[in-house]
């Protein structure tokens, strides 16, 4: 096993709730997208089952003839079956099931998916399930036959289910059940929409018996080489593995250690650096025995030099956008190649070369896109609100996505930065807690930045940013909102910052709500002017912030949650947007989009302090 993934069984899971038993049976196939896959896309039976009696008999033991055996009620004497997948409706997948059904829209709880499939088996081949996210829980059984559980909604996640499938005809059921969790991370309140189900995409991954999980390719802090490591499952020490650069004819061979991993090095001569500018992707080819696998990756550096972020050795500023994965036009989970293509092409049109994927992982698409377009990415886990920081099994769960989302994503060039948690109430506990994850992450991945979104204290019109946790950070992020949870957006004029680091900061959250098509004065909330006025009286504040790096306001587009509930205006939807779920751009779209043109054109002119760097 891999150590340096978490992955596998989480025994802190034990005894937790739903089934009571461990997360187990999972890894996390690098460059899943890439590999040859059987889509289990399409037409789902589905049963609802609001008291998980499919799953519990009536003194709530575990059934051992639970809907995951996908019986067939027969006639007669033996037919005291009480469902049938068969002649059950069906759910798309991917797809949460909110905004599949009236009757589902509201539901948290159990529901059982069933689909059949035929299968080719290949001799001496591993099959994986592979499963683009289910919040928040799933089991899944193939044939019968329990393959794994997962919890946690937001990450990609793959079951071997060699030992369960066959040649022929094969059935499969997942059970997904999206209860909020004291104990789960997010926790019980968000401000977004507890989509359930089988929320992205659904397949079967074959592989050789020896077989590429996971690697890490990226350029030398020096920029001189491209270094890391690939690591080969139930290979044999010594075994050779390749990696190579067809564009520039470069290739290495290494042998493989007694862990099934090895570390090499590539010159990067004349290799073209990925800037937002210039986003050079190359393909890279790796291959050990009968396993092949291509990426396409892009090459360059991220660091911290006192107050700047430099990208390539020079300062950048991140001209941002705060995204949800929420689907643009029909709402719902945001999960196809043209969510991402509307959700990035409007950052780009807003005048971006970075945005902030909040709040969770979003589907892999959206980081491959940001690839190809030359978008900085910030990435981050639920660790949202009050989570229970003293409780060591949400910790464990906070580990396990964490470790998840970095192995999926450390070879996007467009990630550089892992944030810890949005806006978590100050305590020693939850300190601790984030200090734990900043760790994590640097052990994971020691190549991009560590940042949180904190909370900023303030003492009338003086605003101080001296969370503890600051010192754990690469970059400090700051949520605020000045005009719109607290005093008018004039405010801002006369706000002075303390920011108790001399380290970057990133004012990751900013903004307020407007209905599109909703006009009137600059002092009416709720109206496109009044947001329009907030970003006019922000942004020259920020400006004025010494350490100020970036900025990622609050939000790109309106999103459904159930905290917002004005009858007319909001209508279960945070209209915080830029753009309206239809499409439509406010007025503060174009305030910010002139803004960042004047700061590109700036940063152009003065290039020793906010540059994107030469290429
Ligand atoms: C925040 C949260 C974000 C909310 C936003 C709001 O501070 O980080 O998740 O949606 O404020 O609209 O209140």
């Amino acid at each position: 096993m891999d150590r340096r993934f978490i992955t596998g069984t989480l025994a802190l899971l034990v005894g937790c709730g739903w089934v009571g038993q461990a997360q187990s049976g999972t890894t996390v196939l690098v460059n899943a997208d890439h590999r040859a896959a059987q889509s289990l896309n399409g037409d789902w039976h589905y049963i609802v089952d609001p008291y998980d009696g499919g799953l519990y008999n009536f003194h709530r033991e575990i059934r051992k003839d639970g809907f995951f055996l996908n019986g067939v009620p027969e006639t007669g004497s033996n037919g005291l079956l009480e469902y049938d997948f068969s002649k059950s409706p069906t759910l798309k997948v991917p797809g949460d099931w909110n905004m599949q059904n009236e009757s589902l829209f509201h539901y948290e709880g159990l529901l059982w998916y069933q689909r059949d499939f035929a299968y080719q088996l290949i001799a001496d081949h591993k099959t994986f399930l592979h499963i683009g996210a289910a919040n928040y829980k799933l089991i899944a059984w193939v044939n019968g036959e329990q393959v794994c559980r997962h919890e946690g909604g937001f990450t990609d996640f793959d079951c071997d289910v060699s030992t369960s499938i066959h040649g022929g005809k094969n059935f499969i059921v997942i059970a997904v059940d999206n209860t909020r969790l004291a104990n789960g991370v997010p926790t019980l309140n968000m401000d977004w929409w507890n989509y359930g189900g089988l929320t992205r995409d659904v397949s079967l991954i074959d592989v050789p018996g020896t077989y590429i999980d996971d690697y890490d390719l990226h350029l030398s802090r020096e920029r001189t080489a491209i270094e890391g490591s690939v690591h080969v499952q139930n290979a044999v020490a010594g075994e050779a593995v390749s990696v190579s650069l067809p564009e520039l004819s470069r290739s290495v061979s290494v042998g493989l250690g007694t862990d099934g991993r090895a570390s090499f090095s590539l010159s990067s001569s004349g290799v073209a650096l990925w800037t937002p500018e210039q986003p050079r992707l190359y393909k890279v080819h790796l291959e050990t025995g009968k396993d092949a696998l291509d990426d396409t990756m892009g090459f360059r550096t991220i660091e911290v030099r006192g107050t700047d972020i430099l990208l390539n050795g020079k300062p950048v500023f991140l001209r941002g956008i705060s995204i949800h994965a929420e689907a643009p036009y029909r709402s719902g989970r945001a999960n196809s190649q043209q969510d991402a293509d509307t959700l990035l092409g409007w950052a780009k049109e807003l005048g971006c070369n970075y945005v902030r994927l909040a709040h969770y992982p979003h589907d892999e698409r959206m980081t491959r896109t940001a690839d190809r377009l030359g978008l900085l990415v910030w990435s981050e886990i639920p660790v949202y609100w009050a989570e229970d920081f003293a409780n060591p099994v949400v910790l464990a769960k906070a580990q396990q996505q964490l470790s998840e989302e970095i192995r999926r994503d450390r070879n996007k060039v467009s990630v550089i930065l892992w944030s810890l948690a949005n806006e978590t109430p100050l305590s020693p506990e939850r300190t601790t807690f984030l200090k734990t994850l900043a760790a994590d992450v640097r052990s994971l991945d020691s190549t991009r930045l560590v940042t949180a979104a904190l909370l900023v204290r303030s003492k009338g019109h003086d605003k101080y940013v001296d969370d503890p946790l600051g010192e754990s950070l690469d970059v400090i992020g700051m949520n605020e909102y000045i005009g719109w949870y607290e005093g008018t957006p004039q405010d801002a004029d006369s706000t002075h910052w303390h920011i108790a680091y001399q380290k970057p900061v990133i004012v990751s959250e900013f903004g307020a709500d407007a209905k599109a098509g909703l006009h009137g004065a600059a002092t009416e909330r709720w109206t496109e002017e009044y947001q329009a006025s907030i970003f006019r009286h922000q942004l020259p504040m920020l400006a004025k912030i010494p350490q100020f790096r970036g900025l990622s306001p609050w939000i790109l587009m309106d999103f459904r949650s159930p905290m917002r509930q004005l009858p007319g205006i909001q209508d279960g939807f945070n209209r915080k947007g830029l753009i309206s779920d239809q499409g439509q751009k406010k007025q503060a779209f174009f305030v910010l989009q002139s803004t960042y043109k004047e700061w590109e054109a700036e940063a152009a002119a003065k290039k020793n302090l906010y540059t994107e760097g030469d290429h």
